[in-house]
């Protein structure tokens, strides 16, 4: 379903096969891979991805670094470390908040117009995904107003539960 005069797009897929100029990881610190979309991205990027995300260091939660797309569709991969859910009052928002803002302010840096996110911290971090779908929808369109280089952003649910929640706060909240 589409938002926002069609600049924001609400779909069920799989992140890995977007044809979009950068797609969004749910990442952990370490940058190093793991589970979940993590493993899915890093599976289908293929081993060059690893050997570029070695050299990074790390990422803050909250913050982003972008890698090449090696063999995925998409040009970038942008890796954001979004907040484990401790309750709600561990500023889990600020931080989620952080990982949407950092992403889309790397696209700009790397003239990305199209990129894809999954709902980060929503799976093994534990983030409950009405919440998240409001920080999510909330911090995108606040940052659409005020960048116009962005084209599309796709937020690509794993699930029809998933995106369904995420039409019902679009259409709540944009
Ligand atoms: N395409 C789109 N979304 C997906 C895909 C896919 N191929 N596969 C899973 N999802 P998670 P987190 C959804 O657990 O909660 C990793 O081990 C999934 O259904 O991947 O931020 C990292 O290394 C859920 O909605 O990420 C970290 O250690 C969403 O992606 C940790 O998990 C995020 O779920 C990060 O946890």
């Amino acid at each position: 379903m589409e938002f926002l005069g069609g600049r924001l797009e609400i779909i069920d897929g799989d992140i890995t096969k977007l044809k979009v100029d950068a797609i969004v990881n749910a990442a952990n610190k370490s940058l190093l891979g793991g589970g979940g979309v993590d493993g899915a991205i890093h599976r289908a990027a293929g081993p060059g991805l690893l050997e570029e995300t070695r050299g990074l260091g790390g990422c803050n939660t909250g913050e982003a670094k972008i890698t090449g797309g090696y063999d995925l569709p998409a040009k970038y991969v942008i890796h954001a470390v979004g907040p484990v859910w401790h309750g709600g009052n561990s500023n889990e928002d600020g931080l989620l908040a952080g990982c949407y803002t950092n992403s889309l302010q790397l696209a700009v840096e790397n003239d990305v117009r199209t990129i894809a996110f999954p709902s980060i911290s929503t799976g093994v971090y534990g983030f409950p995904i009405e919440r998240a779908s409001r920080v999510a929808l909330g911090g995108i369109a606040r940052f659409l107003e005020d960048h116009e280089t962005i084209e599309k952003v796709v937020c690509c649910c794993y699930g029809r539960a998933d995106e369904k929640v995420y039409e019902t706060t679009a259409n709540e909240v944009l």
